[in-house]
């Protein structure tokens, strides 16, 4: 882990380099701080596509370059940042609750995500003044 910033952390695998080619490795329990319960990807991504534009309310998720690079773009309701994934090795964790949406994809990128939940619509914040009252109703 290198990398701290409020709902959003950085996190770095292990690499195993090999003139064959490299070779990184994801252990459950071990790199993830949740028990992963689904995995999926996202290829085929248009170069001037956007995707996201949500948050969760539960989910908590590791998502990595596996190839190319894209933008991922991180709102916890006060706070903006953007981080570039462009390195298989490393992983953004994102925590319950942060608004995200990705866009600037390279072409051929893929997106692997690591999941703490099953997909679940009714965990999804689409619209972002529901998003904001929600935040506002936690702190109150
Ligand atoms: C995030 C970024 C990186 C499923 O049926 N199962 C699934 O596991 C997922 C993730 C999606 N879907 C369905 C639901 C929608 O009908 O696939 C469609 C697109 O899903 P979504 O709007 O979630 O796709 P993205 O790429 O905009 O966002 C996803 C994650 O939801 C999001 O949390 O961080 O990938």
């Amino acid at each position: 882990m290198t990398q701290r910033n409020g709902f959003v952390r950085e996190i770095q695998l292990p690499q195993i380099h090999d003139p064959r080619g490299d070779l990184t490795f994801v252990e459950g329990g071990n790199h993830i701080p949740f028990q992963i319960a689904r995995v999926y990807y996202l290829y085929n991504v248009p170069v001037d596509s956007e995707r996201g534009g949500h948050a969760h309310r539960e989910l908590e998720q590791v998502v990595f370059a596996l190839s190319g690079s894209f933008r991922m773009k991180i709102d916890d309701g006060t706070t903006k940042s953007e981080y570039w994934l462009r390195d298989p090795r490393k992983g953004l964790c994102i925590s319950k609750m942060v608004w995200r949406e990705m866009d600037a994809f390279s072409q051929g990128a893929v997106c692997m995500v690591l999941a703490s939940h099953r997909y679940d619509e009714a965990d999804y914040f689409r619209n972002y003044d529901d998003f904001l009252k929600a935040l506002e109703s936690e702190t109150k």
